[in-house]
């Protein structure tokens, strides 16, 4: 999975992807296992989901991958793995380099100084739901873990000095006044120079005396008159930063966000967010979406009249942030959760890896304009005073990272959320019409949630329904219309947009559950409401087949985005 453009003019990074020798080793202790006598006897494509494929389907186990890889003259080589699912141990030569926990997020290992020509890269691949080793993955979940090396894997040249990280921050949209931070390391110090420019004209140049070690050069820039991001007219434009002798090419848009009363605000207009909860999976490749699949998913929610994307319910890759960039769709990224108890929220070992989780989330989606708002916590236990420090503590880290997005978490405690204060978009998931009440409830129960909202401290911020559906079985049609049929789906949709947009008009977002149907786990608690072991409250089906609630939504948000 590639980005929509190229990164280094001057860096030389290698590709890694390609069949790679492949062995599934299953119910095997990966401290047990002696990489030098391996047995690889069969082959994996990288990047890809080994379970979505047909010989490894539904299997659950430590699996070992083995490729060469070519290190050259240069200083320092790293290698960057674009995901890994969802637990990695990696080695070269036979001893160990690194491990990563959790899955949809990149994450780089340096490599020790070795001689340039072949060497030899093992990755061991853990897909099993284990809390001890990988505690973001639960069996409860409902989607299903892929697993395997999902993402690209590249091997790095680095230079002496070399740029970790470029960030670029609007300071004032009037002015068009930026800042830029360029994160660093240098292995031996030196005078460097650097200059950055943007669309090919050179806005900085200087020269630095670096320091051996790790550091972050802060610059202010402007650029009058240059052309605003917004999700009408997403304008890109792009940084080479460059550094001696390396480089770093990100886009970026000129736009801001902003809360104000009960409105969301981009460059101060206010926004109405309609779209889908999105995951970002199919049967066929798991979670490795070749790129015309996220582009053909873009292109029907933007063909329904969508100008929003929950990214339900973990990070987003780069290559479909690019994609949204581009085609100014406005994106809600969160960290992977799932109806977390107050227990995870207070057990050190989850929240460790989860905070990792949120800095690798933020460092890989923080340039990208059509993400507006981070997310945490989908569903968990916010209704719970033992959850309040944990909620605290992941806010406080998302606003130190990145002050100038909203944060929000989805919460399905319309009635006794505890922690609806601490965030800037109060954002609610509930199934009225489909776990409680019946269809023709589904208005007063919009009514009673913002009621109890607006009454409880949430008057001046901005709702989203962050969730809200009916399953229906794809061609499933039956003179009863009842629940499971695409008729149902279509009325229980029709009434929440009507009643949201045309009565209440208090909610600034609707995101429907869901986009796509998609695979859930086995789980028997869930396996008896989820028929095929699918969650089917999409309005399409896992091959993107529309319902009949396509139609309708299409007809209902295209009017909407008319007025
Ligand atoms: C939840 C959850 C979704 C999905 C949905 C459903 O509230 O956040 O991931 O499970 O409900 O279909 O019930």
């Amino acid at each position: 999975m590639t980005r929509l453009f190229q990164e280094h003019t001057q860096r030389t990074v290698t590709s890694l992807d390609g069949l790679w020798e492949f062995a599934f080793l299953g119910d095997v202790d990966p401290d047990e296992v002696d990489i030098a006598t391996l047995a690889f006897d069969d082959r994996m494509l990288v990047p890809a989901c080994f379970d979505a494929t047909p010989p490894y389907a539904g299997k659950r186990g430590l699996v070992a991958y083995r490729t060469q890889i070519t290190l050259k003259e240069t200083p320092h080589h790293r290698l960057v793995f674009e995901s890994a699912h969802h637990w990695a141990r990696v080695f070269v030569d036979g001893s160990q380099i690194g491990e990563h926990i959790g899955g949809f997020t990149q994450f780089a290992l340096d490599l020790p100084q070795m001689t340039s020509g072949t060497h030899e890269l093992v990755v061991l691949v853990d897909n099993r739901i284990d809390y001890a080793r990988t505690p973001l993955h639960l069996d409860y979940f409902d989607w299903y873990h892929y697993g395997g090396l999902s993402g690209s894997v590249h091997l790095h040249h680095l230079p002496s000095a070399w740029i970790e990280r470029v960030t670029v921050i609007v300071d004032d949209l009037a002015s068009r006044s930026l800042h830029l931070k360029v994160a660093y390391r240098v292995l031996t110090a030196r005078t460097v120079p650097f200059a950055l420019t943007v669309g090919g004209k050179t806005i900085l140049t200087d020269e630095i005396a670096l320091e051996t070690g790790q550091g972050i050069l802060n610059y202010d820039f402007q650029l009058p008159d240059a052309a605003l991001w917004s999700s009408e007219s997403p304008t890109l434009h792009t940084a080479l930063v460059t550094l001696g002798d390396d480089d770093l090419i990100e886009r970026f848009g000129i736009r801001t966000v902003a809360v104000r009363g009960r409105d969301i605000l981009i460059n101060g207009e206010s926004q109405r967010l309609l779209g889908f909860n999105r995951h970002h999976s199919h049967p066929e490749f798991g979670f490795t979406l070749p790129p015309n699949i996220d582009y053909a998913d873009l292109m029907i929610l933007r063909d329904v009249g969508c100008n929003f994307v929950r990214g339900s319910h973990y990070p987003q890759t780069r290559a479909f942030l690019d994609l949204c960039d581009q085609l100014g769709v406005l994106v809600w990224v969160e960290g992977i959760a799932w109806q977390q108890t107050s227990e995870h929220l207070n057990d050190p070992h989850y929240m460790n890896a989860l905070h990792t989780h949120i800095d690798e989330m933020i460092a890989m989606s923080e340039n990208h304009p059509s993400v507006i708002l981070w997310g945490i916590l989908n569903e968990s236990a916010s209704h719970e005073p033992a959850s309040r420090d944990g909620y605290e503590a992941l806010i406080g880290q998302i606003r130190a990272a990145d002050p100038t997005r909203p944060v929000t978490y989805a919460s399905n405690h319309p009635f006794d959320d505890l922690n609806l204060e601490l965030v800037d978009v109060v954002s609610i998931n509930q199934y009225p019409g489909w776990y409680d009440g019946q269809l023709e409830d589904v208005p007063r129960y919009l009514d009673n949630y913002i009621t109890h909202l607006d009454a409880h401290g949430c008057a001046d911020k901005p709702i989203i329904i962050s969730e809200i559906g009916a399953g229906a079985i794809y061609g499933w049609r039956d003179p009863h219309n009842t629940r499971w049929t695409e008729a149902y789906q279509t009325a229980l949709l029709e009434s929440v947009i009507t009643h949201l947009f045309h009565t209440q008009k208090r909610v600034c977002g609707l995101a429907i559950w869901q986009y796509c149907d998609t695979r859930t786990s086995h789980d028997t608690r869930l396996a008896l409401g989820r028929p095929r072991d699918f969650n089917n409250k999409g309005i399409v089906d896992e091959y993107r087949r529309p319902k009949e609630a396509y139609k309708t939504v299409k007809a209902l948000f295209s009017e909407l985005r008319d007025q």
